[in-house]
């Protein structure tokens, strides 16, 4: 058997992760390493696209290309590269905070259009970087420096809100079950279209104890071992709507007949209109008959 053309280490940067020791977010890049060398593209065919946070800084951790942009701004820079360059393989990462508060309008979009990218997003349920406000996935009640009385809203359901817009592929995991996640990030990035994967991050720094990596270890049933049909899209919402309760964990819905992606679509345009466009010595002559 050939060895495989890449090894985990291979996607690994000289840059130190300056997580607090124990956040979920190490465990989080061990297994995109692994997921990268399991996919088998080279770093430079591949382009990590990141807002701001502590998940953020997860494109430095990377020997791919790496934006670390603008808080909530990743999906809409991250389709930009896909379009200018459609052979690149486009994975976006970042915080619950970054996805569905400031940047939770773009979400719809991204998946409206189905650009051909893979959205990871590390749900620890607070604002990790600015020490600990009170996110969109935050419970209700849960007392955070932001809401000393307890929070008075409900959360975003981050499986429903992209299952709702259509999205394609929506799984959950946790680095509890590395070999799962590891696994459904590969399945992601294989999906051909809008990929998105909520994986829970243990934020140990300013997360509850519940939401921790011995928690979740204690908490996590496997969808399959529910013995769900990802290709369901409605038992996929209603298995969704447990979000906060239950943690289940593998794919929601795959779409079982994925639908052109946007890259695809726009490729495809742009031969056509080459087809009719007027050949560059003739476009004077063009010009002057009008
Ligand atoms: C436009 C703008 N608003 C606010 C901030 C401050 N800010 C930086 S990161 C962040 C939230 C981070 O939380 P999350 O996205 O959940 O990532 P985590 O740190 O938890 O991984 C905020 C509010 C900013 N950098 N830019
Ligand atoms: S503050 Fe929380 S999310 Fe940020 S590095 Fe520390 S443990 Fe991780
Ligand atoms: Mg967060």
């Amino acid at each position: 058997m050939n060895a495989p053309a890449f090894q985990a280490k291979d996607f690994k940067s000289d840059l130190k992760p300056i997580w607090c020791p124990g956040c979920g977010d190490f465990g989080v890049l061990q297994g995109l390493y692994r997921a990268l060398a399991a996919i088998g593209r080279p770093p430079h065919e591949i382009a990590f696209i990141s807002g701001i946070g502590c998940s953020s800084r997860i494109p430095g951790y990377t020997t791919a290309y790496g934006f670390n942009s603008v808080h909530g701004r990743s999906l809409p820079i991250a389709q930009g590269v896909k379009l200018a360059n459609p052979d690149l393989l486009v994975v976006v990462a970042g915080g619950d905070g970054d996805g569905f508060s400031i940047g939770g309008g773009h979400v719809a979009h991204a998946i409206r259009r189905n650009t051909d990218l893979t959205y990871l997003v590390m749900d620890n349920q607070v604002y990790g970087l600015t020490k600990g406000q009170l996110s969109p996935t935050a419970p209700r009640g849960l007392q955070t420096v932001t809401s000393p009385l307890g929070s008075l809203e409900e959360p975003i359901n981050p499986l429903l809100y992209v299952l709702a817009y259509g999205a394609g592929f929506v799984a959950q995991a946790t680095p509890a079950d590395m070999p799962g996640m590891t696994a459904l990030i590969e399945e992601a990035i294989r999906y051909p279209g809008f990929s998105f994967v909520n994986i829970q991050s243990p934020c140990v720094t300013f997360g509850e104890d519940d939401q921790q990596l011995k928690a979740h270890k204690a908490k996590m049933k496997t969808l399959a071992s529910l013995g769900h049909d990802s290709a369901n899209q409605l038992k996929a919402m209603d298995l969704a709507r447990a979000y906060g309760t239950e943690l289940y964990t593998g794919v929601f819905y795959r779409n079982p007949n994925p639908p052109p992606t946007y890259d695809a679509l726009i490729r495809l345009r742009q031969a056509e209109q080459s087809k009719k466009a007027v050949p560059r010595n003739r476009i004077l002559d063009a010009y002057l008959q009008k």
